[in-house]
């Protein structure tokens, strides 16, 4: 049985625990206090961050990583494209999405004023520019679910909770939000400290 080790307000391991209740197998999670990490978890990952992912003599690391490692695992429901095309597309998004916007997580939570600031307008403009897409398409890639929409979801979660204004634009980014949010297998991933971040 895969276990993770999640924090309960993590965006990076909400990500690992949305694709273990889309996959609907057994798992389980371990819940860790970022503030207070347990002294194994620098010995399963170098970086001593959460998620970890341990399943007998495999330890990962890395949401992404964990993520696609799960896909392959449990293949259904499939998230990750089959064709080789959308999937290299599908990783040059994910990579976007760090590059972009998760990079901004740390200064967003790091209470330091000015730093937030200027994170909330970054990944507020990031945000923005993607919004069209949802005019025209249900979900990131196209019309299906995929590990793209997990990737974000997090951070969509969050922007109330990280004081992030949306333009009216990103309507439809808004409502393509909502969409994810109704997912059964969100709303079971979700910790109660996430539930509580949005009204
Ligand atoms: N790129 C990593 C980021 C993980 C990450 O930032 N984890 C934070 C979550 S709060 C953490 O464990 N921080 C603890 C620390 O920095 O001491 C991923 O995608 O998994």
């Amino acid at each position: 049985m895969m276990t993770l080790y999640s924090g309960t307000t993590d965006p990076f391991s909400q990500r690992c625990r949305i694709v273990l209740y889309e996959k609907g197998m057994d798992f389980q999670i371990i819940d860790v206090d970022v503030f207070n990490k347990p002294e194994d978890l620098m010995i399963m990952n170098p970086y001593n961050m959460v998620p970890v992912l341990v399943e007998r003599d495999l330890v990962l690391y890395e949401s992404n990583i964990i993520n696609e490692y799960i896909d392959e695992r449990f293949p259904h429901p499939q998230l990750m494209p089959a064709d080789p095309v959308m999937r290299a597309r599908a990783r040059l998004f994910l990579h976007r999405f760090e590059s972009e916007m998760f990079c901004h997580i740390g200064a967003l939570e790091s209470g330091v004023q000015k730093t937030a600031d200027k994170a909330r307008l970054s990944v507020r403009d990031s945000l923005t520019q993607i919004a069209p897409i949802f005019a025209k398409q249900k979900f990131m890639l196209n019309d299906e679910y995929s590990m793209l929409d997990v990737a974000i979801a997090p951070l969509l979660w969050r922007l109330d909770y990280y004081d992030i204004q949306l333009a009216k634009e990103a309507a439809p980014l808004m409502k393509y939000a909502e969409r994810l949010f109704s997912r059964p297998a969100y709303i079971e991933a979700m910790t109660a400290a996430e539930k509580a971040m949005r009204k």
